[in-house]
């Protein structure tokens, strides 16, 4: 008896914690409405949100966004493990999901560095291709992968990550078997395979003045050569005091003088201390990092929380003062349990940088984007 009623009262709570959730739930507003006149607002995602599996991301995304990235399944290494075997599966159901809610889909990416098999670039005996061989290859993919979904997929991050922070191209297997017009063959064939997808060039720290000058003379030269290319976009991988509002001013102007969309396209904040010189660590294996740079494991201090808001404040106050230029904000994850910032560039630590928390709830950084928004209409 004793046990019964015990098992009838927790039943009770947890319907009643359920009810008052469906109640909270219902009275969050939606990132989509309150940024409706001003720009598109989207998110990567991954299977487990597109098929159900995390059904609490599933119901985020569908009310909140208007928009969604693939965070890796269109990736060269997922979608086309081995030579003339593509997995187009999870790319199916993603887009699936974008057109079932009515969403703009972004292809994400098609021609990047990273991510790519190494057969990519070899022929049979294992050799560097040559550029005709390469440019084959790349087309094919392009064609492949684009022809797809021609007609359903919005726009495409076409290259990826091609300058680096100095300015010039990186030297990547792209420009070793191609060379540097790479760039300029990638958004030709794109364009080919489906006339009407949007084409965008993607990158990080584009606000750094010699990258974000180069990405402009990228742009410039694709122009000149009579090429497609319809937006820019920035990654937004971003911490509390870097970038500053100039800088993201400054990339805005630069890119709207050029008469194409501008877009932050992988927003999330990194509130941890910088680990980068520990790069690849691990921190359940490197205790001694733990007190220093896995510092909110039980949870972030409420001045912590607070500085996150007004970051992302600051940083809406400057995109919607923009928006005749920005197209398009992508969130790079729904909630913080899944964010890459939490094994990267060290493995194991607990990152806040999205906008709902751990336990699928909307975080004050959520509640500052609304109030923003909402003050700029
Ligand atoms: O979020 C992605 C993560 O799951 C992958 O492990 C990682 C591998 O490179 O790529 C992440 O997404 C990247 C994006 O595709 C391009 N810009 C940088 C992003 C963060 O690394």
């Amino acid at each position: 008896m004793k046990l019964l009623i015990t098992t009838c009262v927790v039943c009770l709570i947890i319907v009643l914690i359920g009810a008052i959730r469906c109640f909270a739930d219902a009275n969050v507003p939606a990132l989509k409405d309150a940024l409706a006149k001003a720009f598109l607002i989207g998110v990567a995602v991954n299977d487990d949100v597109v098929s159900g599996n995390d059904s609490q991301t599933t119901a985020i995304v569908e009310k909140q966004f208007n928009s969604i990235t693939p965070e890796n399944v269109m990736k060269w290494q997922f979608i086309h493990p081995e030579p003339n075997k593509y997995n187009f599966e999870p790319a199916d159901r993603f887009v699936a999901f974008g057109e079932k809610n009515k969403m703009f889909i972004v292809g994400h990416t098609l021609i990047w560095q990273n991510q790519i098999p190494g057969w990519a670039f070899r022929d049979d005996s294992n050799n560097l291709l040559g550029r005709d061989a390469m440019l084959a290859r790349m087309k094919d993919h392009i064609f492949t992968v684009m022809g797809r979904y021609k007609g359903r997929v919005n726009g495409w991050d076409v290259v990826n990550e091609a300058l680096n922070d100095a300015g010039p191209l990186h030297k990547s297997k792209w420009v070793e078997t191609v060379g540097p017009d790479f760039v300029q063959k990638a958004f030709e064939y794109a364009h080919e395979a489906d006339p009407n997808a949007e084409l965008y060039y993607n990158d990080f720290s584009l606000d750094k003045p010699a990258k974000r000058e180069a990405c402009v003379r990228l742009v410039k030269d694709l122009k000149d050569k009579g090429l497609r290319i319809d937006g820019v976009g920035i990654q937004g991988h971003w911490a509390l005091s870097y970038p500053s509002r100039k800088d993201i001013e400054q990339f805005i102007n630069a890119f709207a003088a050029l008469g194409v969309k501008v877009m932050v396209t992988e927003l999330d904040i990194d509130v941890l201390p910088s680990a980068t010189q520990y790069m690849g660590a691990d921190i359940n294996v490197r205790f001694e990092l733990q007190e220093r740079l896995n510092p909110y494991v039980n949870g972030l201090p409420d001045e912590v929380q607070k500085k996150l808001a007004d970051r992302y404040a600051e940083i809406f106050a400057v995109l919607l003062e923009h928006k005749d230029t920005v197209s398009r904000v992508t969130l790079w994850g729904v909630y913080d349990k899944t964010s890459w910032l939490n094994n990267w560039p060290i493995r194991g630590r607990t990152s806040y940088p999205l906008l709902f928390d751990r336990n699928y709830q909307p975080k004050p950084a959520f509640d500052a984007v609304v109030k923003t928004a909402q003050g700029s209409e």
